[in-house]
């Protein structure tokens, strides 16, 4: 089996053609307005608010900050119920407005925080749930809300892979009190870095907006000691022209998708992950499960891919909890199902411009990989 000439990665950022972005770039050399609140930022502003049918949405330099912003615009304390299988942002986020993690299990079929194992972990000092939608996929998002409004908590998305998800006709944008959507440049929709936060409260326009940039209220009036998270006007432009192209890169990642499940479904030990009915999602990450069957563990297939030129990622392995940092945090619940799912996931190459051949080549690696490691491959040689 012959490795790839090139490197394939995990993902490769999508870009729009170059004299697009040049022509942008001419309009804000003409209006040297380059960021605190510039035209195309608003401009993205009121379009993602419109695509997403919210009542504010707002663009910040990147994820992590405007999640840390959005947790301090809600002024809670003590403790925040949340997943430990997720980037370490989603925690960092917490840890930099003095909150506790509580980490709590995860749903094997969608990866997401198990409704039923939150109750038990509500104390008097609760006073949110933060739940990521991991790899787009929705939340449970009913049960969810109803733990939350019976505990007057809040409930908070981590979005960041989640920008375009519909789910039951619905964007993803307007569940909970806020969604905070990454715009990296590893994510379907980029703006180089960014991010945006979506929230249905107008209240916490002003507020948000005084946090995002020093705490300004009027050129000599500070209000709050905000900080700097502000989108500059590359990075709007950038979104702009990647919104006009969000329809086709959703619908190529679509096709990526139907071909891995085509190509990986007889492989003994490879479980694809399958959306929940009702959801339109945005293909941004292709994850399986590297189950018992496979013949080698998760752990040997991406060390073997790479030999093939292939560079998968263990999206999200060691558990936020396991990481030296997060360390003393005490963690109560023993979290058998993400301990099991974190060695077993792996993310495998997803970007609109990965060809079909490639996806159904990268399948055929995996089965000679498998091949090998078991009685299939002993039995042909
Ligand atoms: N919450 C969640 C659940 C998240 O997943 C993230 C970010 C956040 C919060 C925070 O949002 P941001 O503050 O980032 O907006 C990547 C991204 O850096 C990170 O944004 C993302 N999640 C995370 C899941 O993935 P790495 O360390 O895996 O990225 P890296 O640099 O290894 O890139 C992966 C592959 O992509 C490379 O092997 C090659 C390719 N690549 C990457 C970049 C940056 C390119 O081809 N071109 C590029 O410019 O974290």
């Amino acid at each position: 089996m012959q490795a790839f000439d090139d490197p394939i990665y995990v993902t490769r950022p999508s870009l729009p053609p170059l004299a697009d972005f040049v022509s942008g770039l001419q309009q804000i050399w003409d209006s040297r307005w380059l960021t605190n609140d510039g035209p195309l930022v608003r401009q993205l502003e009121d379009r993602l608010a419109a695509a997403q049918g919210v009542a504010g949405a707002l663009a910040f330099c990147n994820g992590t900050l405007a999640l840390q912003i959005g947790l301090q615009a809600l002024n809670l304390s003590g403790s925040v119920i949340t997943t430990p299988f997720t980037f370490v942002a989603t925690s960092h986020a917490l840890f930099w407005n003095k909150l506790q993690p509580i980490f709590s299990d995860i749903d094997p079929t969608n990866f997401n925080l198990d409704p039923a194992r939150i109750e038990e972990k509500i104390t008097p000092w609760t006073t949110a749930i933060l739940a990521v939608h991991v790899f787009g996929e929705p939340c449970d998002h009913e049960a969810l809300a109803d733990i939350a409004s019976r505990h007057n908590l809040k409930l908070i998305y981590d979005a960041a892979h989640a920008f375009g998800v519909r789910t039951r006709g619905q964007s993803i944008a307007q569940l909970g009190d806020m969604s905070m959507f990454s715009f990296h440049a590893t994510k379907v929709f980029h703006t180089f870095e960014g991010g945006m936060l979506a929230f249905s409260d107008p209240a916490l326009q002003r507020r948000l907006g005084h946090l995002r940039n020093f705490g300004f209220e009027s050129e000599v009036e500070v209000v709050m000691p905000g900080t700097n998270a502000k989108m500059n006007e590359v990075q709007a432009l950038m979104g702009l022209l990647m919104l006009d192209r969000m329809d086709s890169m959703i619908g190529s990642q679509a096709c990526i998708a139907q071909r891995y499940r085509q190509c990986l479904q007889d492989i003994p030990g490879i479980v694809c992950s399958l959306p929940a009915p009702g959801t339109e999602g945005n293909h941004g990450y292709f994850s399986i499960r590297v189950t018992g069957d496979f013949g080698c563990s998760r752990d040997d297939l991406y060390e073997s891919l790479k030999k093939f030129n292939v560079f998968t990622r263990r999206y999200f392995y060691p558990l936020v909890c396991d990481h030296s940092c997060y360390r003393a945090v005490t963690v109560h619940d023993p979290l058998p199902v993400a301990r099991r799912v974190t060695t077993e996931v792996l993310a495998l190459p997803m970007y609109p411009e990965l060809s079909l051949d490639d996806v159904q080549r990268i399948c055929e690696i995996i089965r000679h990989i498998h091949d090998g490691k078991t009685d299939n491959g002993k039995r042909d040689g």
